[in-house]
């Protein structure tokens, strides 16, 4: 049975080397970080992932997988590790380049190195090979190079690793032919082969085609509240036509990969790629336009009490990477006529650098909840859980709260133009 190394064990390399574990190959895992390493060597994981710690208990405790510092020879090598963002929104590859080099002296002919990292267009053949031409194999002939992007929707890891399809780029057709072949014995989606820069390429337009559909949903926003429509029926109404479908509106668009990858081709294409870049800027935009209409609510109250409800980049996780949500909540808190408590029910406070709050704490005397996540928990807010605000005024910017009760006022982002400023003390009702 083949041997895989896998090089980098976060949210994409630790389950894909449990994947190919239980599937029956041998499986050396390796991270820089000596935790990591003895967390997994204990049959234990540091990530939360569902139903990733029972597997990585079993294919350990099998001695189908070990983890360790430094890589070892195998037939086939898998690089995951992260590729960042510069200041300069250039992407960061050091860690594919060591990773890369990590790799190099342990090769022998005939072996296979995949990286799964997401790169900028011709990383492959223009980084990674002549690396591997350096430490002395021709990467058109003595090994196989090929890009396989990782695809899978942060939350259903375990089941798109399998099932998505996977696009397997070659530096040339044998190797895209060879890597795809390591691929079919775990995926029972379809496995294409293509060229290295084409997979590049499609991975990057993958998360540039939401964040540019996103951005219209966004802009859509601004000009109903201009000129004074429900942007979300507008939605609903178009997205009935067979060919239309105009994404969710939001405050921001956060994450990993969204707010990131379509940088990547505009390092590459800069004056080619307008169109992303406004998209970029647009969505960029959101927090600082939720912002505002935060203060246009509350411009009547002399010291506003606001309850951040979700810190998250989206509902259900507890991932606040690049997450628009902490934008916000610190744009607010550095506006001094605010009084802002923050509240996430899946995040921890070692994971933000400001204090949180419980729900009651955050809710004791607030004029406005501002609802930034769509976790679950807020979908099914109650009027009875709002008692203790003193107005009961909920600002529902990603659509989520079902709540229907006439002594709350729920203002969705899409159907700003309604909007009325608080008053301390609402007006009776007649
Ligand atoms: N969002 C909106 N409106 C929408 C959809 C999303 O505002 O209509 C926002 C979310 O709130 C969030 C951000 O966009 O802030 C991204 O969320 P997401 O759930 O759409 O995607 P990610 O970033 O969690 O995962 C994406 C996935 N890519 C695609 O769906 C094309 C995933 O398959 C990729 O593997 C992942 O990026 C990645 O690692 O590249």
């Amino acid at each position: 049975m083949k041997k895989v190394c896998v090089v980098g064990l976060g949210y994409i390399g630790l389950p894909t080397s449990a994947i190919f574990a239980a599937a029956g190959f041998d499986v050396v895992g390796v991270d820089v970080s000596e935790t990591v390493v003895a967390t997994i060597n204990s049959g234990n994981i540091h990530i939360e992932k569902t139903g990733l710690a029972e597997l990585v208990n079993r294919v350990v405790k099998e001695g189908k997988f070990r983890a360790q510092l430094a890589p070892e020879e195998a037939n086939v090598f898998i690089i995951a590790v992260p590729t960042p963002i510069h200041d300069d929104y250039t992407a960061n590859i050091d860690y594919v380049i060591e990773a890369t080099k990590s790799v190099a002296p342990y090769l022998r002919k005939g072996n296979v190195v995949i990286v799964e990292s997401t790169i900028p267009p011709r990383t492959m053949d223009d980084v990674v090979a002549p690396i591997i031409r350096e430490h002395g194999f021709d990467p058109e002939q003595d090994v196989y190079l090929a890009h396989c992007p990782e695809r899978v929707l942060p939350g259903r890891i375990l089941i798109e690793l399998v099932e998505n399809t996977r696009i397997v780029g070659g530096v040339t057709k044998e190797a895209a032919k060879q890597a795809a072949d390591v691929y079919r014995a775990i995926v029972k989606g379809e496995v294409i082969e293509t060229e290295a820069v084409t997979a590049e390429m499609a991975k990057l337009m993958e998360n540039t085609f939401r964040d540019v559909n996103i951005a219209l949903a966004n802009e859509l926003v601004k000009i109903a509240q201009r000129v004074g429509v429900n942007a979300h029926k507008v939605i609903e109404l178009a997205n009935k036509h067979p060919r239309v479908n105009i994404h969710l509106p939001g405050p921001g668009v956060g994450g990993h990969c969204l707010a990131v990858d379509p940088y990547f081709i505009v390092e590459k294409a800069k004056e080619e790629s307008q169109l992303i870049q406004t998209a970029r800027r647009i969505n960029n935009s959101m927090p600082h336009f939720v912002v505002e209409q935060v203060k246009r609510m509350t411009a009547e109250l002399e010291a506003p009490v606001i309850a951040v409800f979700g810190l998250t980049y989206k509902g259900n996780t507890d991932d606040v990477r690049e997450s628009p949500a902490i934008e916000i909540y610190e744009e607010l808190r550095r506006n001094e006529r605010f009084d802002v408590r923050a509240y996430d029910p899946h995040v921890k406070p070692s994971q933000v650098p400001f204090p949180l709050s419980t729900k009651e704490e955050a809710l004791d005397g607030a004029h406005l909840v501002v609802v930034l996540a769509d976790h679950n928990e807020f979908k099914t807010l109650t009027a009875e859980e709002l008692a203790s605000m003193k107005t009961k005024v909920i600002f529902d910017t990603k659509n989520c709260i079902g709540l229907d009760d006439e002594d709350v006022t729920v203002y969705q982002i899409g159907h700003l133009s309604v909007v009325q400023a608080i008053q301390e003390q609402p007006p009776e009702r007649v």
